[in-house]
């Protein structure tokens, strides 16, 4: 894959699909692939080029999939490899891409691998997993588990600790074996000839782990810590990404796409990973705007939101890949709460506008925009009772050592009900029907009682729905060269309600300008924007054109303008008056 077949992707939107919960088409209360191939026709008229799926390979579903036992096979709640094919199939009909989600930094507790290392010391495999002795008698370092608790289990079998930076079921692999790396090469190499065409790689930047495991600084009343300095973009993740993708990619034709999802990844690492002269990733997630709100030693101590500091991570990640590399851009995914109640307004009456501004303020900027299933709906988040409604393993467990240590758990749970990733997997609500459409079965997770009023029915049809913004926002992408191309320059950076910036070609200019909040303002902008076209507005009215260097935002207004002639017979195909 050379630099300039990358190109395809910077004008394309991403959707992602979260099969668990995206449509049933068998009744048992699981998504799976058929309702995945009847809703195509939905994405077709939502316009996005990519489908990422979720994990759909056999696993024992500790982590919802996210814990692989086969590599190369699909979990029966999902389907058959014969109906994947299908699926694929259907996808490259509708002109569309599909992209596998490649969960790369370790395995299932039950993959063959690992049941091999694990049998004995001198298992041909035992140097595939991290395996240490105890250190006085104990674990050996002080590494903790994403999921609460220690980051090692104890094997009795063999008498040794194994690694695990997320569950225990979810035993790291060992990278620095070359073994491994051939072996997920030929995991790539095994979907790509079946006709992929990419991958996401999950926690892509945690596969190089510091030599000798040093224990991580402690932290006061905690025996465990997360170790991100011994793990995050290690000592040889651009080696081994170089490898991967050398030996995957090198001598094969065609459109392909790779996304690294990075936890911690630093902007100077992200130029490296996604500068294409380097022929490592095409782009990364970065965490540094959904983590925020969050304190930084528990995710789920919810901190509030600063609109100022929101605005400042997404504009330095703006300014970082500015000239090398390249920027996903996203606000969900199926690890991140509803967008629209976390940075946006829930209440009926701000619900709509919100949404369609946080999708205004993001699909502007430079990078590849993903859309989250149901996001473009404005799915909010679940109201969620108590513990009893919890299922993801990262809440269960949190909530179950913030008891063991006598915390909170009235704080606890409000963190959970705020962040937990349970709230971007209730199924995705097609109609104001039974279950939302979803399943005519027993849903594995409970639907959003708002499904009555917030649904696909309901906003299909209409021109100013949450969708209808998305449908146009992902138009214009495809439309505007000044959205891939146009540089970037924030505006008002320190207001703590208006998020502004402008885009920039030579010749034409975009200025994409939100009040993110309810109370009406007042907001001064320069005199080159009297007269610019209006793209794109999410309230009725929205003045065509600024008639004097004040514009008046009512709450939640969000507009987009443009100047330069060509943007407006660019923009006259899009049906769009000005
Ligand atoms: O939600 C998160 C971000 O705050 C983390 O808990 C998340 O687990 C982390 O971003 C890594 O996520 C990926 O790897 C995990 C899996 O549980 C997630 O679903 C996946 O996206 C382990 O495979």
């Amino acid at each position: 894959m050379t630099p300039q077949d990358a190109v395809w992707w910077k004008s394309a939107v991403v959707y992602q699909i979260y099969p668990r919960s995206f449509a049933d088409s068998n009744g048992d209360g699981f998504g799976d692939l058929g309702g995945v191939i009847d809703r195509l026709g939905y994405l077709e008229v939502l316009g996005v080029d990519v489908i990422w799926l979720s994990p759909i390979y056999p696993s024992p579903q500790a982590d919802n999939g996210y814990d692989i036992s086969d590599y190369c096979d699909i979990d029966p709640v999902f389907g058959t490899l014969a109906e994947f094919d299908m699926l694929l199939a259907k996808i490259h009909e509708c002109g569309m891409k599909l992209v596998m989600d490649l969960v790369v930094n370790h395995t299932s507790d039950e993959h063959p691998w690992f049941v091999e290392s694990r049998s004995s010391r001198n298992s041909p495999k035992r140097d595939w997993y991290i395996w240490r002795d105890s250190r006085d008698a104990a674990e050996p370092n002080n590494w903790g588990s994403f999921f609460s608790g220690s980051a090692w289990t104890w094997d009795p079998t063999t008498g040794q600790y194994y690694l695990h930076l997320f569950d225990r079921k979810q035993p790291d692999l060992n990278w620095d074996n070359p073994h491994v790396r051939k072996a997920m090469q030929d995991i790539m190499v095994w979907w790509l000839d079946r006709g992929v065409d990419g991958f996401r790689m999950d926690v892509v930047n945690f596969i190089s782990k510091t030599r000798g495991l040093p224990d991580a600084p402690g932290i006061p009343g905690h025996r465990f810590v997360i170790a991100v300095d011994e793990f995050v973009d290690g000592p040889h993740v651009h080696e081994y990404l170089a490898e991967m993708s050398r030996e995957v990619f090198a001598n094969r034709d065609g459109e392909f796409i790779t996304v690294g999802e990075m936890p911690g990844v630093t902007p100077d690492h992200a130029r490296l990973y996604t500068d294409p002269v380097r022929g490592e990733l095409d782009m990364v997630f970065q965490f540094e705007h959904v983590s925020v709100d969050q304190s930084p030693t528990n995710k789920f101590e919810y901190l509030g939101l600063d609109l100022v500091v929101l605005k400042a991570a997404l504009h330095r990640w703006q300014a970082a890949l500015a000239e090398t590399g390249w920027n996903s851009l996203y606000w969900q995914n199926h690890d991140q709460p509803r967008v629209v109640s976390r940075f946006g307004d829930d209440d009926p009456a701000h619900w709509a506008a919100s949404a369609k501004a946080l999708a205004t303020i993001l699909h502007g900027m430079r990078g590849t925009p993903f859309v989250y299933q149901g996001e473009e709906l404005g799915m909010t988040n679940y109201p969620f009772r108590g513990a009893q409604d919890h299922q993801d393993l990262e809440a269960v467990n949190y909530y179950a050592s913030v008891l063991d240590l006598g915390g909170d758990a009235t704080a606890a749970l409000a963190g959970l009900a705020t962040m937990s990733r349970d709230n971007a997997r209730t199924p995705m609500q097609w109609t104001p029907g039974c279950n939302a459409g979803f399943t005519t079965g027993d849903p594995w997770m409970p639907v959003n009682p708002n499904h009555t009023w917030l649904n696909v029915e309901s906003q299909f049809a209409a021109t100013d729905s949450v969708f209808a913004h998305y449908r146009t926002l992902i138009r214009l992408r495809h439309n505007l060269a000044i959205l891939e191309r146009g540089d970037f320059t924030p505006l008002m950076g320190q207001d703590p309600q208006i998020w502004a910036y402008t885009r920039r070609t030579p010749g034409k200019a975009i200025l994409v300008i939100a009040n993110c909040g309810r109370k009406a303002r007042t907001v001064d902008v320069d005199a080159e924007w009297i007269g610019a076209g209006l793209l794109l507005g999410n309230l009725p009215d929205t003045p065509i054109t600024p008639t004097s260097t004040t514009l008046q935002l009512a709450g939640w207004d969000a507009r987009i303008y443009a100047t330069g002639s060509a943007d407006r017979s660019e923009c006259a195909a899009l049906d769009h008056a000005f």
